[in-house]
């Protein structure tokens, strides 16, 4: 089991807002440990605190290939996008579906670290890139199904549906 809980679409409470964080203390050190924790567990390459009923503007990623670069976002800002990008996307929310999104290409982006530092990240591209936008996405209320047409969510409820039924 991960450590922390991770809601499952249609989860009403994966629509909600999270708010900027204000303090820098060990209470916030230790959600950004255990999302990383729950992360690395569930095989995923970034977490949003939504995504653990934590409406706080926090983010976890390791879009490395040997899991050794973890990442934090501490209310992350995107303050330049360049290009577009479609790119086949996952979410620990949605199991076993995936979906082709179109994203900026590549993407500045604006955040403090767990201290309160601030701090940019310049030029994010590829897989980085694309998974920093979902995550700020869910800390919107947003997941990748929203990006999809009426016809496209209804077949990848159809699926959702189908895995769930298997897996019971
Ligand atoms: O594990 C994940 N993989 C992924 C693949 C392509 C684009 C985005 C992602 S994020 C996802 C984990 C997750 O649900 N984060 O919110
Ligand atoms: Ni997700």
């Amino acid at each position: 089991m991960p450590l922390l809980n991770i809601l499952q679409f249609p989860d009403p409470r994966l629509k909600n807002i999270a708010a900027p964080v204000e303090h820098f203390d060990a209470e916030l050190a230790t959600l950004i440990d255990n999302m990383l924790e729950t992360m690395y567990e569930t095989r995923g390459i970034g977490l949003a605190s939504i995504q653990v009923n934590v409406p706080k503007r926090v983010i976890v990623i390791d879009a490395s290939d040997n899991e050794n670069e973890p990442r934090h976002f501490v209310n992350p800002e995107i303050i330049a996008k360049r290009g577009v990008i479609e790119w086949e996307e996952g979410c620990l929310s949605f199991p076993g579906v995936y979906a082709k999104i179109k994203r900026a290409k590549e993407i500045d982006v604006k955040y403090v670290d767990k201290h309160g530092k601030p701090q940019e990240l310049l030029n994010a591209t590829g897989l980085l890139g694309v998974c920093i936008q979902h995550e700020i996405d869910h800390l919107d209320g947003i997941t990748f199904y929203d990006h999809l047409s009426s016809l496209k969510k209804e077949l990848l409820r159809k699926k959702l549906d189908k895995i769930r039924r298997r897996s019971l």
